[in-house]
């Protein structure tokens, strides 16, 4: 796991109420948190009614949870999130409301713990709210829940999405009103652990996958109409280098882990991703929402703390990076949001961003 070295964290309050929406907080596009009285992390960022709203993981303090049956050779254990609370901004640099709860675990029926990163997404007047927990069988799968209001309350469907597993759903929906599910995430996230849609706890680590075969990678799978459930079962996406082979399992600058997400670009698909251990935001485009991808470069180096994962939306003409870092806790896994300008190049190649903060 990378060390930062900061001199000085800074003591902040934290304790933020759950019940009434907060507003004040400004956003900076020198990256300064978007709010700081809860931790957040994980942001996906839509515009929604012409207002950017972003959906993070809501990260808490407290001990990391046992590693107990059903909830055997876990890892990820401190992330022991128990709900979702959403940001939103008229614009980047404008004061941030902090929404009351959004969804509440103990409102879940089939969820037992642990409500990782979440997405968002809006069709026929309804908003979507889509979020991995682990199940009363120790098995992450992805719900779904909907609401009138881009803020939620979002009410949970009884049971996960039929044929879903692993972490980090993102949902993408084309010019053609066709949408995708991107999902899935190594380690604690279970994916080397589910094989055809069959989750063994006591199955394989991401390194017992010989060096030379193609690395993981994430899922994918069209929504229904309703955009309750898949319409096809779930595939893996591939992500082949600049000579068209797969990315290696041992290449661990540029192999998949977890947080992927897309957005198109002057008529490219763009797939970027969090490669976990090394601790970069990559990506690579292609020509279809479903692949294949080919790697094309960073764009954004490693952060405090070991996570790394992102969103990319526009708004109002110019890109945004959402992220998050470690760097106000000095703790993995109590993290703050932060938004950055993404640029790209005369080619459409995203310029690299190096946001970690140095020694103070
Ligand atoms: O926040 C919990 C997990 O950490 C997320 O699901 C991963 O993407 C990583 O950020």
């Amino acid at each position: 796991m990378k060390t930062f070295v900061t001199a000085s964290l800074a003591a902040v309050s934290l304790a933020g109420c759950a019940h009434a929406p907060s507003t004040g907080t400004a956003t900076d596009a020198a990256g300064a948190p978007l709010v700081t009285e809860i931790f957040t992390a994980d942001p996906s960022a839509h515009v929604f009614e012409g207002r950017l709203y972003v959906y993070p993981s809501h990260d808490i303090e407290g001990p990391a949870l046992p590693d107990i049956a059903p909830f055997l050779n876990s890892q990820g254990n401190a992330f022991r999130m128990r709900d979702y609370r959403v940001l939103s901004m008229d614009r980047v640099g404008g004061p941030v409301t902090l929404h009351p709860v959004a969804l509440d675990i103990d409102d879940v029926p089939w969820a037992a713990r642990q409500m990782w990163a979440p997405d968002a997404a809006f069709k026929n007047g309804t908003y979507y709210l889509y979020f991995p927990a682990k199940d009363r069988q120790g098995a992450f799968r992805i719900g779904v829940a909907t609401s009138s209001s881009p803020a939620g309350p979002f009410t949970a469907r009884p049971e996960p999405i039929k044929g879903s597993f692993s972490i980090d759903p993102s949902v993408f929906t084309d010019d053609d009103g066709r949408s995708y599910m991107y999902f899935g995430g190594l380690s604690g996230g279970q994916l080397q652990k589910t094989v055809n849609g069959v989750f063994n706890p006591d199955g394989p680590r991401e390194a017992d996958r010989a060096p030379h075969e193609p690395a993981y990678a994430p899922m994918v799978a069209p929504m229904t109409g309703d955009m309750l459930e898949f319409a096809e079962a779930p595939r893996a996406v591939e992500i082949l280098d600049a000579k068209g082979q797969p990315i290696r399992a041992d290449d661990a600058e540029r192999r998949f882990f977890e947080a992927a997400w897309m957005h198109k670009y002057r008529g490219k698909y763009y797939l970027s991703y969090s490669t976990g251990g090394t601790h970069y935001i990559v990506y690579a485009t292609g020509d279809y929402p479903q692949g294949p991808f080919t790697y094309q470069g960073r764009i954004l180096e490693p952060v405090a703390g070991w996570t790394t994962h992102h969103s990319i939306v526009q708004k109002d003409g110019k890109w945004w990076l959402f992220y998050a870092d470690s760097q106000l806790s000095g703790k993995t896994w109590l993290r703050n949001v932060r938004v950055a300008p993404l640029e790209y190049d005369r080619e459409g190649r995203i310029k690299t961003m190096d946001r970690s903060i140095k020694a103070m």
